[in-house]
């Protein structure tokens, strides 16, 4: 399960339905020409968290009629609806995906009590493993180093999804946790991560930038620093240049300037305009061409 593993973007029409052929384009551009060792789907990338349950079931099932068993699945199951997050994980389970993960609860301000109970219900509801959604910057909710290693004690929790800054936190849990699978969040702090032993990232840019991603994975691993640092700085630069511009809307439009039918966003995201188009064909031209 280690690797590179695009978080997966979701192709939508105008009227906001799964558009699927474009759907497929995507998991296909990310194997064909991203070279990713897996997708993480239905997450903040899959703008998971605006669909509807048989609309999460549909991505699944599509996403893995497409896939075969040529990559690696995750299937983000967490929401705030404990109820469906436990069908979806049942679903994608029986689907065959390989892991599940669950962003911790949000919006209410669950105790760590409420979070573990989320957690274990989820994943002894199913003969699957879980890998924790951390991504405080969204959820708003800050788990310490002592709870980490309480959800660690069971074994079905391998790993975690750490999308923060605090490489304190990081460092400390990688010491403490030699066996489990930590996943960067940040692409755009990948070369650190990397750095402090993680054993892979899942990321939104890899859908185009995963070539990159992973050769800054591969040479911090051998050391490499100076050289992972060289394409940091130019993976930086692309990544500055989308969040400026709107990040999934530009990561769409540049895979759709590859002949990809990657589609709208999702309402209440907003429509790409075309100047945010004309950015992003700017960007497919200096970084990909
Ligand atoms: C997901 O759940 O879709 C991703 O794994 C989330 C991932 O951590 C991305 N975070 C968000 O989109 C909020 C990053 O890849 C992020 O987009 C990138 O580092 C640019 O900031």
């Amino acid at each position: 399960m280690k690797g590179i593993y695009s978080a997966l973007l979701v192709s939508f029409d105008k009227e906001g339905n799964i558009n699927e052929k474009g759907l497929r384009q995507i998991v296909r551009h990310n194997i064909d020409v991203n070279k990713v060792d897996g997708l993480y789907v239905g997450g903040s990338t899959g703008e998971n968290f605006m669909l509807s349950t048989d609309e999460k079931k549909r991505i699944f099932e599509v996403v893995k009629d497409e896939v075969k068993d040529q990559i690696k699945l995750i299937a983000q199951v967490g929401s705030v609806n404990l109820k469906e997050a436990v069908e979806l994980a049942k679903f994608a389970t029986d689907l065959g995906y390989d892991a599940l993960s669950a962003v911790t609860p949000f919006y209410y301000k669950f105790d760590f009590k409420e979070i573990k109970h989320y957690y274990e219900t989820i994943i002894n509801s199913v003969d699957n493993k879980m890998i924790i959604y951390s991504i405080p910057f969204l959820t708003g909710v800050n788990m310490n180093l002592d709870q980490f290693a309480e959800l660690f004690e069971n074994d079905k929790i391998i790993g975690v999804k750490f999308t923060a800054a605090d490489f304190y936190l990081l460092e400390r849990m990688r010491k403490r946790f030699p066996e489990k699978l930590i996943y960067a969040g940040f692409d755009e702090m990948m070369l650190s991560a990397t750095v402090l032993g993680v054993d892979g990232a899942i990321g939104s840019t890899f859908n185009v930038n995963g070539i990159r991603a992973r050769q800054i994975f591969e040479l911090a691993q051998e050391g490499k620093i100076a050289e992972a640092l060289e394409i940091q700085h130019v993976t930086n630069d692309l990544i500055t240049d989308i969040l400026e511009n709107g990040l999934y809307q530009t990561i769409k439009a540049i895979l759709e300037e590859q002949g990809i039918d990657a589609g709208f966003c999702r309402q209440p995201m907003k429509e790409s305009t075309p100047e945010m188009r004309a950015n992003a064909k700017a960007m497919y031209e200096k970084y990909f061409q």
